[in-house]
C-alpha cells in the first residue's frame, strides 16, 4: 500500500471551517434571493420545509440550525436568482447545448416558462401548459400503454409520487422504474427476501443507545453529513466505529463539529472510527466472511456461548449451510479477495464481539455491485448471528439517497406490481390495474435499445445523464415518439428530444405551493420510515411555474377517459384530499396521515423485523451461503482495474454545484483518475499525465473516455476512482446486480491507456 506522503490527501477533519467556507462559496456562486437565509434556519424543522438533499431522519429535537453543507446548498441551488430563459433557449440551439458542461448547463439556473423543443430551428420555444398538456395527453393516448415509461428521481412529494402510481396503472401498465432502480433497489430485494421488509429497521434513537457501528461503504461526511452529529455523539459515549472502505474518507475519520466553538478554535475533532479497513472495490462479501469465521471459531472455542444460538433456533433459517460454507472458506482466499489482513479482520470481529447493540451502516459501496445481493446478506448473517435484528440500539441501515426515494416505494411507484396493493386501488377508483411486471431501469434502457420504448415522462431527474452505457442509449432516446421532462434546472437528459417533446418547469420544495385552498403542504418519507410534512415557504422562482403535483394532474386530465372517481381538479386544488386517498389504500400505515403529517420528528409507519415479525417466504430470518466471494464477477487480470465511481463534495447525483472535492484535496477538477503509487508505477504512469479509461467488459462494444489526468491517491492496488456521472459511459447496461438488476457503478472493470 502507498504511503500517505506519496498522495494527495485533505489534512483537516470533516465538518469545520471547511464546511462553513462550502455555504459562504455557494451564496456567492447562486445569489440567493433575499430571505434565502431565513428558510435555511426552517430546513427541517416542523412548520419549515424538509430538505431536498438526503434521506437522513429529522429528530424530534432539532438543533438551531438542522441543516449541514450540503443541505445548505441544494437549498441555495434551489433558491438562486440565476434564471433559465426563453431568450436563452432562443440563443443556443439544443445541438450546441450538447457541448456544455453539466455544470454549466444547471448553473443556467431555475427554468422558468412551459417549454416545446421545436426541431425545425433545433430550439426550445416557450408554450402554454394547456397546449403542452393537450399534445402530450394526445400521444400517450395514441401509444401502446405498455411502450411508456413513467420515471421519477426520488424527490416527488408522497402526494404526487401516489397519484402518478395512479396515473401510470389507469393509463394500463407498471413501467414505474425510480431512481432507486440506480441505487438501493439492491437492499429493497435482499432486505425483502431476508428479513421480509424493504427499508432498514433503525430509528434515530437506536444511534444513542448502540455500542458498535460497522460501516460499508457510504461517505457519511459528504452524503449525509447530518449523521456526523449522531456519529460524534455515539463516539463520545464509547460507541466503536469500524470501517470498511477503499477510500479513507475523512467524515469517517474525523469531526469538527461547526455547532461546537471549543473544537472550530482548537481545530480538534473527534476521532471517529477506531478501525478504518481499506478494502478492495468489491471485497465486502469476503471481508465479511472472515469477520464471522472469526466469530464462529470464537463460539466453538468458548463453548457456544458467544453467538445467539437460542436466537437462530427460533427466528432464522439457513444457518448451518452458512456456518459450512464459512468453515469451508479458507483464511488464505478471504484476505486475497478482501485485500485485508485475517488479523485486522479479527481485531474487527473482537469489536463486533464486545458488543451488546450494533449496527450495520452501508450505501453504494455495497448496492452498486453485480453481487450486490450478496453483499448486503453477509451483512445480515453478520448481524443475525448475535441477533442484532429487532433490538434496541441495533439493526440494519441501509443509508437512503433521495430526500423521499423510500416514500415514492412506499405509495406506489413501483415497476414490481406484487409490492403494491392492486385491488384496493381497483376498489377505489373502479378500474383493473394492470397485473404484469413493468419495466425498472435496466429494462427501460433495453426497451430504448430495441425500440420497445416509445414515451418517456421524467418526474424530475437526469435519467440519460444517470445510467450506464450513455453512448448506447443516447442515439436510441431520439427514437422515440414521446418524451416529456419535469424539472427545475436544465440537464443533459432535456437535450435528446422524441419526436414530441416537452420541458416543463415545476415548483421546488422550498417555494410557496398556493392552490385554490391555500399554500399547500406535502409530505415526505425518510431513510427510517418517519413521514414528515413540509411546508414551502419562498415565493415561486417564476410565476409560469406550476406545482409537480399540478403538472401530473394535468397531463393524467388529458390523457384519461373521464371518470367522477377521478377528481384531479380537487386533488390539485386540496392535497390533504390525497393524504386521505394514501391512508384509504395503506390505512394500517398512514391512517389519519392529515392529522399526524406534522408529529415532532414524523410519525413512524412501523417495520415488521423491527418487531422480529419475519413476512419471508419462510417466515424466518434468512442465513445466505453465497457461491462467491467477489462481489464482481470479471476476473483478475494484468492491466485491469475495478473503477469505483464516486460523489464528489462538490455535487449532487447529477448536479454538479462545482469543483471542489475538499475532503478528498482534489480542487479545481473532476476529469481524474484516482489510482496508487505502486500501482502507477507498474503501469509507468507519472502524476498529472493524462491517459484514456477504456471499457473491460468484451462484449463486442467500445467504450472509453480520453484526457482523465493521473492522481496520486491512497487507494488498495487495483482499485482506482473517477467521478460519476463523466464516467458512467464506461459502464455495460448489463454490469448490474444480477437479482436486483441494480447497475454496478463500482468494481467497473476498465484498462489505462497512456496517451
Ligand atoms: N451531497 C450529496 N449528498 C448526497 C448525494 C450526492 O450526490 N451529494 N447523493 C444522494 C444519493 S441519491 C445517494 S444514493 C447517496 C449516496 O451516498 P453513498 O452511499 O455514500 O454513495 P457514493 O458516493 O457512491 O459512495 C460510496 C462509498 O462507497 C465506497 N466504496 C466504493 N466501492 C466500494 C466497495 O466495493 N466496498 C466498500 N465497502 N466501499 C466501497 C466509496 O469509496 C464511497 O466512500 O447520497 C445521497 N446524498
Ligand atoms: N456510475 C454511477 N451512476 C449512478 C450512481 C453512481 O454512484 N455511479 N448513482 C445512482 C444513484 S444512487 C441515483 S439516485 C441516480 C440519480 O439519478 P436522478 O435522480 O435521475 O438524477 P439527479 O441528478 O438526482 O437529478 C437532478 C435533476 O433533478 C431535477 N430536479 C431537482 N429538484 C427537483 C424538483 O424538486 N422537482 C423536479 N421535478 N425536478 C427536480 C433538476 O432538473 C436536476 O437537473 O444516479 C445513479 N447513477
Ligand atoms: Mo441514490
Amino acid at each position: 500500500m502507498a504511503r500517505p506522503s506519496d498522495t494527495i490527501d485533505y489534512k483537516g477533519a470533516s465538518g469545520g471551517w471547511g464546511s462553513l467556507r462550502g455555504i459562504v462559496e455557494t451564496l456567492a456562486r447562486e445569489r440567493p434571493s433575499a430571505g434565502s437565509l431565513n428558510t435555511l434556519r426552517r430546513q427541517n424543522k416542523k412548520g419549515g420545509f424538509m430538505c431536498t438533499s438526503c434521506a437522513w431522519g429529522k429528530p424530534k429535537h432539532p438543533h438551531a440550525f438542522e441543516f449541514c453543507e450540503n443541505g445548505a446548498k441544494a437549498t441555495l441551488w434551489e433558491l438562486t436568482t440565476h434564471r433559465c430563459t426563453p431568450e436563452f433557449f432562443a440563443s443556443h440551439s439544443v445541438t450546441e447545448l450538447r457541448g456544455w458542461s453539466d455544470h454549466d448547463l444547471e448553473q443556467q439556473g431555475r427554468l422558468t416558462h412551459p417549454l416545446r423543443y421545436d426541431a425545425a430551428s433545433d430550439r426550445y420555444v416557450p408554450c402554454s401548459w394547456q397546449e403542452a398538456f393537450a399534445a402530450i395527453g394526445g400521444e400517450l393516448k395514441t401509444l401502446e400503454p405498455k411502450s411508456a415509461v413513467f420515471y421519477a428521481s426520488g424527490r416527488a412529494s408522497l402526494e404526487t409520487s401516489y397519484l402518478y402510481a395512479l396515473f401510470a396503472r389507469l393509463h394500463g401498465h407498471n413501467n414505474l422504474p425510480d431512481s432507486s432502480n440506480m441505487c438501493h433497489e439492491t437492499t429493497s430485494v435482499a432486505l425483502n427476501a431476508l428479513i421480509g421488509c424493504p427499508v432498514g429497521t433503525c430509528v434515530l434513537e437506536d444511534f444513542e443507545q448502540c455500542d458498535a457501528m460497522f460501516f460499508f461503504g457510504q461517505n457519511t461526511g459528504t452524503n449525509s453529513p447530518r449523521f456526523l452529529h449522531p456519529l460524534q455523539q455515539a463516539v463520545e459515549r464509547g460507541c466503536k466505529v469500524v470501517t470498511f472502505n477503499p477510500i479513507r474518507e475523512k467524515g469517517l475519520i474525523s469531526f469538527i463539529n461547526p455547532q461546537r466553538p471549543g473544537q472550530m478554535l482548537s481545530g480538534q475533532g473527534t476521532e471517529i472510527s477506531c478501525q478504518y479497513l481499506q478494502l478492495r472495490a468489491g471485497g465486502d462479501i469476503a471481508a465479511i466472511m472472515g469477520l464471522c469465521k472469526f466469530v464462529l471459531a470464537e463460539d466453538e472455542r468458548q463453548g457456544g456461548t458467544v453467538i445467539d444460538h437460542a436466537f437462530i433456533a427460533q427466528h432464522c433459517t439457513g444457518f448451518d449451510a452458512f456456518r459450512a460454507r464459512a468453515d469451508a472458506t479458507s483464511w488464505e482466499r478471504i484476505e486475497q479477495e478482501s485485500g485485508l489482513s485475517r488479523a485486522d479482520m479479527e481485531a474487527a470481529g473482537q469489536v463486533y464481539l464486545a458488543a451488546e447493540r450494533v449496527i450495520g451502516v452501508y450505501g453504494m459501496g455495497l448496492t452498486q455491485h453485480v453481487h450486490g445481493f450478496e453483499n448486503i446478506a453477509m451483512l445480515v448473517n453478520l448481524l443475525l448471528m448475535r441477533g442484532h435484528i429487532g433490538r434496541p440500539g441495533a439493526g440494519i441501515c441501509p443509508v437512503r439517497g433521495h430526500s423521499n426515494v423510500q416514500g415514492q416505494r412506499t405509495v406506489g411507484i413501483a415497476e414490481k406490481p406484487e409490492l403494491v396493493p392492486l385491488d384496493k386501488l381497483a376498489d377505489q377508483f373502479g378500474f383493473d390495474p394492470p397485473r404484469e411486471p413493468g419495466m425498472n431501469t435496466v429494462a427501460v434502457c433495453e426497451g430504448l435499445l430495441d425500440g420497445q420504448v416509445q414515451a418517456f415522462i421524467g418526474l424530475g431527474g437526469n435519467f440519460l445523464r444517470a445510467i450506464p452505457d450513455q453512448g448506447r442509449i443516447e442515439p436510441a432516446w431520439e427514437r422515440m415518439r414521446l418524451t416529456v421532462q419535469i424539472a427545475t434546472k436544465l440537464n443533459r437528459s432535456h437535450l435528446f428530444n422524441g419526436r414530441t417533446s416537452y420541458l416543463l418547469p415545476c415548483l421546488g420544495r422550498s417555494e410557496e405551493d398556493l392552490q385554490a385552498s391555500g399554500p399547500q403542504t406535502v409530505t415526505v418519507e425518510d431513510s427510517f420510515s418517519h413521514i414528515h410534512g413540509s411546508l414551502g415557504h419562498r415565493p415561486p422562482a417564476s410565476e409560469h411555474l406550476l406545482s409537480e403535483m399540478a403538472i401530473v394532474a394535468g397531463i393524467a386530465k388529458e390523457t384519461l377517459p373521464s371518470n367522477p372517481r377521478l377528481r384531479w381538479d380537487d386533488w390539485t386544488a386540496d392535497y390533504a384530499l390525497v393524504r386521505d386517498l394514501i391512508a384509504e389504500t395503506y390505512p394500517d400505515e398512514f391512517h389519519d396521515m392529515n392529522g399526524r403529517m406534522f408529529q415532532p420528528g414524523g410519525f413512524y409507519r412501523g417495520n415488521p423485523a423491527r418487531e422480529r415479525v419475519w413476512k419471508t417466504e419462510s417466515g424466518r430470518a434468512q442465513f445466505t451461503a453465497p457461491d462467491m466471494l467477489a462481489a464482481t464477477d470479471v476476473e483478475d487480470a494484468d492491466g485491469r482495474y475495478r473503477l469505483m465511481t464516486i460523489r464528489s463534495n462538490d455535487q449532487f447525483n447529477t448536479t454538479i454545484y462545482g469543483y471542489s472535492d475538499r475532503l478528498r484535496g482534489i480542487e479545481g477538477k473532476r476529469d481524474v483518475v484516482l489510482i496508487n503509487p505502486d500501482d502507477m508505477r507498474r503501469a509507468g504512469l507519472s502524476a498529472g499525465q493524462r491517459v484514456s479509461l477504456v471499457g473491460d467488459a468484451d462484449d463486442g462494444h467500445a467504450r472509453r473516455i480520453d484526457g482523465l489526468e493521473v492522481v496520486p491517491f491512497n487507494l488498495p492496488d487495483g482499485s482506482i476512482a473517477g467521478y460519476y456521472p463523466e464516467l458512467n459511459p464506461l459502464i455495460s447496461l448489463q454490469h448490474h446486480d444480477r437479482r436486483s438488476k441494480t447497475p454496478a457503478g463500482k468494481a467497473v472493470p476498465v484498462r489505462i491507456e497512456a496517451a
